[in-house]
């Protein structure tokens, strides 16, 4: 199966080969990198110019690709009126793939790695739709995947606890979460539910061809680690989502510390994930 690509740049990404980051004239080893940016989306209409703006002040040299999960509010409109916008001054290009049906932000997320994968990208940022993230800490996290070595980089709230953060019966969830995760992987892990994480090309790869589905950030790490790769943390702060609700509730959040406490044992006994999974 390859990518669709709905969107502004349309006719340009059939051409399109992503360029290395030239346009960082600093000599940061960044500069011979290509990377992309991954929003998963769901009904963010409200949120997307603002994220895409923030992307575009912080990171001109990133590539964005916005995954519209089937939303009913108009989200991919919004983010091609956006990336449209010609007041918007960097060099990015900025594209909009629209699932037909909602699929869960698992779902999005592997979209996004398959066209990481596909189009040669080396580094891939998973970065949310909300506003959660902050765009100035894409650079630093990139750089901490190329400094410490490791197939993916997560940003933990709970390093250096600042900012916006967990309470709660939530918080507790993932405490109790990324204790298992720790148990199972022997890496200490802080934040096993961070979305905002940034991987290599090995990572992508993996990720274009298997990729949890319902809350898949934990079981994301747990998969990484099957097959050999390894990962680390770098303290960030967050923000709480700019607008819209959390689709998290309490029932959501039980279902989910249960599923994902079962996947965590269940991970034990399953084997590395087949090569050629995914392959057409
Ligand atoms: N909830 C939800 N989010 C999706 C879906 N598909 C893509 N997403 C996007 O995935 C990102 C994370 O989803 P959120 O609902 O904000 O989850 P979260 O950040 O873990 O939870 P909060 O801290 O409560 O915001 C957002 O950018 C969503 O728009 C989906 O089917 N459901
Ligand atoms: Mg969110």
């Amino acid at each position: 199966m390859s990518i669709q690509v709905q969107d502004a740049v349309a006719d340009k990404a059939e051409s399109h080969r992503p360029q290395p980051l030239g346009r960082l004239a600093d000599g940061s080893p960044l500069a011979r990198l290509r990377v992309v940016v991954i929003v998963p989306c769901y009904n963010e209409a409200d949120n997307i110019a603002h994220v895409l703006r923030n992307l575009g002040r912080h990171c001109p040299w990133a590539d964005v690709a916005v995954i519209d999960d089937g939303s009913r509010d108009g989200t991919s409109a919004a983010a091609r009126a956006a990336a449209r916008d010609p007041a918007a001054p960097d060099g990015r290009r900025v594209f909009v793939l629209r699932h037909c049906a909602n699929l869960g932000i698992g779902g999005a997320v592997q979209t996004g790695y398959r066209f990481a994968a596909e189009r040669g990208y080396d580094v891939a940022v998973q970065f949310d739709g909300d506003g959660q993230h902050r765009a100035a800490a894409v650079r630093p996290l990139v750089e901490a995947l190329l400094a410490r070595g490791v197939d993916q980089v997560s940003g933990s709230r709970f390093i250096n606890p600042r900012g916006y953060g967990q309470y709660g019966i939530r918080l507790a969830g993932i405490k109790l979460l990324a204790l298992l995760v720790s148990l199972v992987t022997r890496r200490r892990v802080t934040d096993p539910s961070s979305g905002f994480r940034a991987a290599g090309r090995r990572a992508i790869e993996l990720f274009a061809r298997h990729y949890p589905q319902d809350w898949p950030e934990t079981e994301a790490l747990l998969l990484l680690r099957r097959a050999g790769g390894s990962f680390a943390e770098m303290p960030v702060a967050m923000r709480s989502r700019r607008r819209g609700r959390t689709s998290i509730s309490f029932r959501k959040g039980l279902l989910m510390m249960a599923k994902v406490s079962l996947a965590i044992l269940i991970a034990i006994f399953q084997s590395p994930p087949s090569a050629d999974a995914g392959k057409e």
